[in-house]
């Protein structure tokens, strides 16, 4: 069911240090056609941190872990969105399944593989309970022993909602070089971190210890280096024409986002593509730093 390319399963076998990207955010969380330099991107970023990138999606009936260019080329608007109840499906009936965090994650976690970056991890949504729409990347976050790097928690959710259901689930937040949460865009603003760390070294550290306690995930934020600041109304403004136009479960994120990146002129999806990017290369620091602790 799974399969893992070679580059991946020699680096995981020698112990060496691997991260696992997403396929939503390339097929969904860009217009159509730029999600994949994207995804390229980060699988650079990945690599210069000292790392191997394993990009996870499900094609042709089979959970794939390293994908080829081509393979990352199939991601698009027509692809379901998979989070963790949707890997089987999509396999069984061979469709392009591109994996969410919370997907992503429940690969990873068969796979041996121990972090992970996106942009920003889902969430509670806004709006809680009418309907209570919480993202499955926070349970999966819960049971898997892996770090998640991100720019925190998306803006477009409920920040606060969300910084209490990880602190129920007993999810560390770890502030890189900082002690708030960022907000994906922007980099103040957000609740305070359970700890700061100061390094990846440390972060590594951290996880390490966690794991040896019977824990499970971890998410670290890492503030974008040019933080984008004011987007709330445009926020205000995409969710309630989600709303207007009936949109809901899954979509919402695409949406909003799309939404976002037209009506900022392109800010959000230059801020959205740096961050992720910059969230890449740490997470390749950190495996670096857990494969060789
Ligand atoms: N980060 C981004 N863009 C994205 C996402 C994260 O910069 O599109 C995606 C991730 O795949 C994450 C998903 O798992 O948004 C959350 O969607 P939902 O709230 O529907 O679970
Ligand atoms: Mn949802």
């Amino acid at each position: 069911m799974i399969r893992i390319a070679d580059e991946v399963c020699e680096a995981l076998a020698a112990g060496g240090a691997v991260v696992a990207l997403e396929t939503t955010l390339v097929a969904h969380g860009f217009p159509p056609g730029e999600g994949v330099a994207v995804g390229l991107e980060s699988e650079r970023q990945v690599r210069a941190g000292g790392a191997v990138p394993a990009t996870v999606g499900v094609l042709d009936g089979e959970v794939r872990v390293g994908l080829t260019e081509e393979e990352l080329a199939r991601f698009g608007p027509e692809s379901r969105k998979a989070g963790p109840r949707d890997l089987a499906a999509a396999a069984v009936q061979e469709a392009a399944g591109a994996t969410t965090v919370g997907g992503t994650l429940a690969v990873a976690r068969k796979a041996g593989i121990r972090v992970l970056a996106t942009g920003g991890i889902g969430g509670v949504h806004r709006g809680f309970p009418q309907p209570p729409d919480v993202s499955a990347d926070l349970a999966q976050l819960a049971r898997t022993a892996a770090v998640v790097v991100s720019a925190g928690v998306k803006s477009l959710l409920d920040v606060p909602a969300t910084a209490e259901l990880l602190e129920s689930l007993g999810v560390p937040v770890l502030g890189f070089r900082t002690g708030t949460l960022p907000v994906f865009y922007a980099a103040a603003g957000g609740p305070p971190v359970s700890a700061r760390v100061e390094s990846a070294e440390e972060a590594a550290r951290v996880a390490e210890a966690h794991w040896d306690l019977g824990g499970g995930g971890l998410l670290l934020g890492r503030p974008p280096d040019d933080p984008l600041d004011g987007v709330e109304p445009l926020v205000e403004e995409a969710l309630a024409a989600a709303a207007a136009a009936g949109v809901s479960g899954q979509a919402v994120t695409p949406y909003v986002l799309a939404h976002l990146h037209r009506e900022s002129g392109g800010r959000t999806e230059t801020a959205n593509k740096a961050l992720v990017g910059q969230n890449a290369r740490l997470a390749g620091e950190v495996a670096v730093a857990l494969a060789s602790s």
